[in-house]
């Protein structure tokens, strides 16, 4: 086409030159890669505990529990779940299964039951690593549903409840007893979280063990890191492990990088205070409401918090003032974001000051496009790329991406094109220094303090209530989570009696915390477009002009 080739591809790069990443390993092997260095060094702290593990004493562990995990039956290619908030078991149990060629889907221990069971069924688990208190989540209820002892296992960390193992089971296997022999090729999968991406229900995503050493070597790798870790470094793991935030830019980076992981069972704010002094937490990866937190509530004052040298947030936009007023009370610390995506294998952009030579960047900004790959920012409507300043939807591409969409082929191929291009549904801009900015969102996704609130599948809920002829789910904005999830219904001709407050609790009782929603808005249609598409544009400008 003789118009396109005309056409000038405006492609962004990063600053810091390309380097050498040994992507063509298993995952395992390249992060203790450098073990024989690190091997007396604190790898693990248990926050609750105390306990800690040197990378010696976790390596050793990773391979007991990878023989362990052969032992019960889990081969290569097979799906283990960890339902499990941060816990060293859960690092343990990511590791040996990427030893054995097993991959690991993460889900949110806050999960209701028919969320657990939809990934559970959708990712074909074998096997299930939880907590006693969250079995029950795993007993049928349909009768076509999956059986504990039948079609999958299940092992506690604590005492097991009936037809479950305990996890000593894993762990006190023998090391040789590790299967031999198990080939595991670059384009494997390792692990499979679950996003719902651009549009729809939540999707395995498959990132192999390609994509994920890459998106770690783009950040702690090379003369020059990205995101310069120290072997002292005592890095804030409180965001929860199986989110892709956490995952890759706190745990897997400070295991190749060998810096400590402060593992932190769940957010409080008393304890968080009391852990980041008594252990010098010198990195903390952070999400906008544990800004809001750290920034507003009095009980900092009284913690020596001077260990800070890092803030690194993202997951959600961050607000400039909050950004300033956390800086107040961390004036010592670097501020700074990143802008990922877990489909993007995980990250896109990243603040270059935190590199090992730090450059100059300006607050508001989510940094600059990674190294070893490319980005541009192209026009909704035309698909053409945009230069500088211009916003449009940004576009990622490199090996650290997702191979694709466990069993979706077109959505894949809605999300990543025939040239590789990575399209996040996210409205940015680059500026005249190579800075990122994101300003607006074309997904139907919602995120709720960082967190992922897919529409369609509180939609599907909604019009499954005999009551409820139409819904539609879109953001509304809120000072405390960023965003909530709000409802326009259609009553039905029966459901003319049918309340606001019936229908919040509806959903409640059927989906995790974030996923509530805060508000319904009687309508009498859904806006769509021709081809039966939600208008949803209509509807968020709805919201803006309706006073609250
Ligand atoms: N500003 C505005 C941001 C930002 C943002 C993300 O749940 P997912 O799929 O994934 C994430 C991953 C975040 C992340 C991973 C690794 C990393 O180093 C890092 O740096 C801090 C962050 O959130 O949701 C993806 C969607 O979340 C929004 C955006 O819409 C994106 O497509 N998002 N980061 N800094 N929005």
């Amino acid at each position: 086409n003789q118009n396109q080739s005309s056409e000038e591809l405006h492609v962004f790069r990063s600053k810091l030159p390309d380097i050498s990443i040994s992507n063509n390993i298993p995952l395992h092997v390249y992060l203790f890669e450098r073990l024989s260095e690190f091997e007396e060094r604190t790898c693990l702290i248990a926050g609750n505990s105390g306990e800690t593990f040197t990378f010696g004493e976790t390596h050793l562990i990773c391979q007991k529990i990878a023989a362990g995990l052969a032992k019960v039956g889990i081969k290569k290619g097979d799906v283990i779940m960890t339902f499990l908030q941060n816990c060293s078991e859960f690092v343990f149990t990511f590791l040996a299964s990427s030893m054995i060629g097993a991959v690991i889907t993460t889900a949110n221990p806050f999960y209701t039951k028919s969320e657990a069971f939809k990934q559970l069924k959708a990712s074909n688990a074998k096997l299930i690593v939880t907590q006693s208190q969250y079995v029950d989540k795993f007993r049928d209820s349909a009768e076509n549903d999956p059986k504990i002892g039948e079609d999958f296992s299940v092992v506690t960390i604590d005492d097991p409840p009936e037809n479950c193992l305990h996890f000593s089971v894993l762990s006190e296997a023998k090391v040789e007893d590790m299967p031999k022999g198990v080939v595991i090729h670059p384009d494997d999968p390792v692990a499979l979280p679950f996003s719902s991406g651009t549009t729809g229900l939540p999707k395995g995503v498959i990132l192999t063990h390609k994509s994920l050493i890459t998106g770690v070597a783009q950040l702690v790798d090379g003369d020059n890191p990205n995101f310069y870790l120290k072997h002292d470094d005592v890095v804030l793991c409180v965001l929860p492990l199986f989110h892709i935030f956490a995952l890759n830019s706190v745990l897997l980076v400070s295991l190749r990088a060998g810096a400590s992981v402060l593992l932190m069972q769940k957010f409080e704010i008393s304890a968080l205070l009391e852990l980041i002094q008594k252990h010098r937490v010198s990195v903390a990866a952070v999400v906008p409401p544990l800004v809001l937190a750290l920034a507003k509530n009095p009980m900092v004052d009284s913690f020596d918090l001077s260990s800070i040298r890092l803030v690194l947030s993202g997951a959600a936009p961050l607000g400039k003032e909050l950004e300033e007023a956390l800086h107040r009370r961390v004036p010592q610390a670097i501020f700074g974001q990143g802008y990922g995506m877990t489909e993007a294998g995980p990250v896109v952009t990243m603040c270059p000051a935190f590199a090992k030579q730090p450059l100059s960047t300006k607050s508001g900004s989510c940094g600059s496009v990674v190294r070893n790959a490319d980005l541009k920012v192209v026009d909704p409507e035309t698909g053409g790329s945009l230069d500088r300043n211009q916003p449009g939807e940004i576009c990622i591409r490199g090996s650290q991406i997702m191979k694709g969409y466990l069993n979706d082929d077109e959505a894949s191929a809605r999300t990543i094109d025939v040239d590789g291009w990575l399209h996040t549904g996210d409205i940015g801009y680059v500026d005249d220094d190579d800075e990122i900015y994101i300003v607006d969102r074309v997904k139907e996704l919602i995120k709720f303090k960082g967190f992922q609130v897919p529409p369609a599948e509180l939609e599907s809920l909604l019009i499954s209530h005999p009551e409820i002829a139409d819904a539609a789910v879109v953001p509304q904005k809120d000072d405390a989570a960023g965003e909530v999830p709000v409802a326009f219904v259609v009553r039905s001709a029966q459901g003319f009696e049918l309340t606001e407050e019936a229908i919040k609790e509806f959903i409640a009782k059927q989906v995790v915390f974030y996923k509530k929603l805060h508000k319904v808005y009687f309508i009498h249609a859904i806006p769509k477009s021709p081809s039966g598409k939600i208008l949803r544009k209509d509807l968020r400008a709805k919201l803006v002009a309706t006073p609250q």
